[in-house]
Parts: structure tokens; C-alpha cells; sequence
């Protein structure tokens, strides 16, 4: 009887291990891909972008411009957590977690995640904050735990006129000033106007400093984007003390400047290290229509204002009205009519796993922020995100959070986050 018992016991033991491994061997392959959904995925719906173009200009290759649309998935909320900047113009999360933003009249604010503002942070020099000018981009130094480094790049104000320039100060212990600001490197030659002065810095992962500037706008600087003796329309490519990176790709060309990476040029206001492949991203704003994602690579020649996909204001052509020519480069992606890049991120956090090694970039007439799914290198999806905000995006940062963090000409700072 005992053992009878015994066996029915091991008997039922078996049935429920092999019932077990039975259930778990046919688990729907689809449920497991619910769970795990393989990232990035291309864009599947209508193309975002349904204006008409400025120009009949046809793409280089597919997928160039209009790209197929795509739409968050993960649930999201969308905060204004400080509506009183006055005119900021980068965000960038310093190491603790709080956000560093640049007014550009000449002032940082220091901001914690929940949109509380530290008093405006002088000790920069005079910037000139007409127009596109002003105190502009913000990076705390690599070891800025330690250093209390942060480098700027602005809009000096001359009595020659103006140019971008690279700076770098230390902020003090109280956070109350910028110490010691000191100009480490000048987009040359100074000249008087207020436009086009690009500009971001970022880090590259040795710790110097790629720096965008802009060609100034008018018809007599614009040929300077094709020449290298000049701080116009460039990528700048310099250590943290100012110098020319060992290495770079003009240091030996008689008459250039050992400082450039690459040219050809108009207006850029992006710049981000791409998180896994350290390539260096860039956007640049088009005249009417032809913004430009641009994946810079040293030495090379991004077309300005030899090709473009955009037009005159006037509605004219650019020169001789071609978008491809042998030796310049063809731009990753761009909108026609208009999205007027500003500052954009890369996102790296696992928080929004859809949105890993996505580009967002702040768009400032058009009023949206453009999210862009990368795959190879090349652009398989956009998205428009807080269309209905009706705001000026002027530059995204990331939160050590996995939050979005964005500032508008209006003065707002907007947190997007998980649900
Ligand atoms: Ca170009």
C-alpha cells in the first residue's frame, strides 16, 4: 500500500514536470516577441511630412528625405516644469543630474529635474545677442566632478564685428558665477552682422571638442564655407586647452586652418556623438528647404553653398541649382520644406528601449521635435513629437533620468518622460 502510494506520487511528479517543459516548449513565438521586441525598427506608416516641396529636386538615393513615418509606443507624459527662461538656448545634464541652460543674453541657469531655476549665473564677456547671436551652447568638462569646467561657445562682441568663439569657465563652489572665463578659440575673422554663428560643442569620447559654426549668412562670407582659411562654416576639432587635435585632417595644408574637421557648411546648430559608434552627427539649416542631417567624417566637404536641396528666399536657385556634385558630400537625410534644425540628442538610455541610439532634434519654425530611427547609418523612420505644443524647439538634452529635456525660444523647459 505504501508503495503503491510511492509510485502514483512519482508518477504524478513526471506528468507535471513533462506538462511543465510541454507548456514552456510552445509558448506562441509572438507572445515572446511582445516581451522582447528587437530595436530599432524601421517606420511602417504614411511619410510625416505632407507639404509641398520648395523645390523639384530628387534625391540622391531613397529614403533621403520623407522617410516612412513611425509612432512612440511606450506610453509617455509631456511636463512644462519652468516657463520663465529668458530666451535659453541649450540644455545639457550636468553629472549630478541637473540641467546646465544658457540664456543667450549672457546668462546660465542651473535647473534640477522638477524645473526648480538657480538665480541667472553670470562672468561671461559681452556677447552679441542680436539675432542668431548670444551666449549659445553649453558641455561640462569630461571630468567636471572634479573641475567644475564648462565650455561655451558664444558670439563675442568687438568693436570689429562679431564671430563664434569657444570658452571655457569654472563654475564657482556657491554656483553663483562663472570664474576665470577664458577665450580659447575664435571662428575668424570678425565681421559685423548678427547671423549664422552656428553653433554646438560637444565631447568626442577622448575628451576634446568638436565645435559647429555657421557662414554668416550674407552673400559676401558665404564662399568662405569652401575655403579652409577661415572659422566659417566649419566643424572645429581642438583639445580642451584650444589647440588643434593632433591628427586632423588639414594640419599640413598650407594656408588652412589646423583647427577644421570638415567644411562646407551653412548653419549648424546640432552636434552629437553618436553613443555606440562615436561617429560624429550634425544638422545644419538649409536656406528654403534642404535642412540637412549630416554624419561628418574628417576632411570632407558637405556641399554649402556648391549643392543644396534648398532655394533663395527670392525663390532663386543656389548658384548653379545642383544637389550633387563629385567630392561633396550627399547630407544622411533632408526636409523639404522645412523643419530649421536646431539642437538634437542622441538617446542612449534603456528607459524607452524604442528610442535607443534614436536622433531627436529640436525643430524651431516648424515648431515640433523630429525623432529619427537610425539603422546603417541611414534614416528608416521619423516621427513629429509635441506638434501641438506650438513651440520653438531650441536644443534637447538627455537626462541621466532617460528623460527628454527641452528648451523653447518661448522659455519653456520640458521634461518627456515615461509613463
Ligand atoms: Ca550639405
Amino acid at each position: 500500500m505504501k508503495r503503491s502510494t510511492h509510485i502514483i506520487r512519482l508518477f504524478f511528479q513526471l506528468l507535471f514536470v513533462v506538462f511543465f517543459i510541454t507548456c514552456k516548449g510552445s509558448e506562441p513565438a509572438q507572445k515572446q516577441e511582445e516581451q522582447n521586441p528587437q530595436y530599432p525598427k524601421p517606420g511602417t506608416l504614411a511619410p510625416v511630412e505632407t507639404q509641398k516641396p520648395n523645390s523639384d529636386y530628387k534625391p540622391a538615393f531613397e529614403g533621403q528625405t520623407r522617410i516612412a513615418g513611425i509612432k512612440t509606443e511606450t506610453p509617455y507624459e509631456v511636463s512644462v516644469i519652468a516657463d520663465n527662461l529668458v530666451k535659453p538656448w541649450a540644455v545639457i545634464s550636468l553629472p549630478d543630474g541637473r540641467l546646465a541652460i544658457t540664456e543667450k543674453g549672457g546668462t546660465m541657469r542651473i535647473a534640477t529635474t522638477s524645473g526648480s531655476l538657480s538665480s541667472p549665473i553670470p562672468g561671461f564677456p559681452e556677447v552679441d545677442d542680436r539675432n542668431q547671436g548670444g551666449l549659445l551652447d553649453v558641455a561640462p568638462a569630461p571630468d567636471f566632478e572634479t573641475s567644475r569646467m564648462l565650455y561655451f561657445t558664444l558670439a563675442e562682441r568687438t568693436e570689429q564685428g562679431s564671430l563664434t568663439a569657444v570658452g571655457k569657465g569654472k563654475l564657482s563652489a556657491d554656483e553663483t558665477k562663472i570664474e576665470n572665463f577664458q577665450i580659447i578659440f575664435r571662428a575668424i575673422p570678425y565681421y559685423d552682422n548678427s547671423m549664422h554663428f552656428g553653433s554646438r560643442i560637444v565631447f568626442d569620447k577622448q575628451g576634446n571638442i568638436f565645435v559647429s559654426t555657421g557662414e554668416r549668412s550674407d552673400l559676401a562670407t558665404r564662399p568662405k564655407a569652401q575655403l579652409l582659411d577661415n572659422g566659417y562654416g566649419k566643424v572645429i576639432h581642438i583639445t580642451p586647452e584650444g589647440q588643434p587635435v593632433p591628427g586632423n585632417p588639414f594640419v599640413n595644408t598650407p594656408g588652412a586652418l589646423p583647427e577644421i574637421y570638415s567644411y562646407g557648411h551653412r548653419n549648424a546648430q546640432g552636434l552629437d556623438v553618436h553613443p555606440e559608434t562615436g561617429d560624429l552627427w550634425l544638422s545644419e539649416m538649409g536656406p528654403r528647404g534642404g535642412d540637412e542631417i549630416n554624419r561628418i567624417e574628417p576632411g570632407k566637404n558637405y556641399g554649402w553653398a556648391t549643392i543644396t536641396y534648398g532655394i533663395e528666399y527670392s525663390g532663386k536657385k543656389v548658384n548653379e541649382g545642383i544637389t550633387q556634385k563629385e567630392g561633396l558630400e550627399q547630407p544622411v537625410y533632408y526636409w523639404d520644406p522645412v523643419l530649421s534644425p536646431s539642437g538634437m540628442t542622441f538617446y542612449s538610455s534603456d528607459v524607452f528601449p524604442e528610442w535607443k541610439n534614436n536622433l531627436f532634434i529640436g525643430g524651431l519654425s516648424s515648431k515640433h521635435i523630429a525623432r529619427l530611427v537610425i539603422i546603417d547609418n541611414k534614416v528608416v523612420g521619423e516621427e513629429r513629437l509635441l506638434e501641438s505644443e506650438n513651440q520653438r524647439f531650441r536644443d534637447l538634452g538627455e537626462g541621466k533620468d532617460g528623460a527628454l529635456y527641452a528648451v523653447t525660444d518661448e522659455g519653456r523647459l520640458y521634461r518627456i518622460s515615461k509613463k
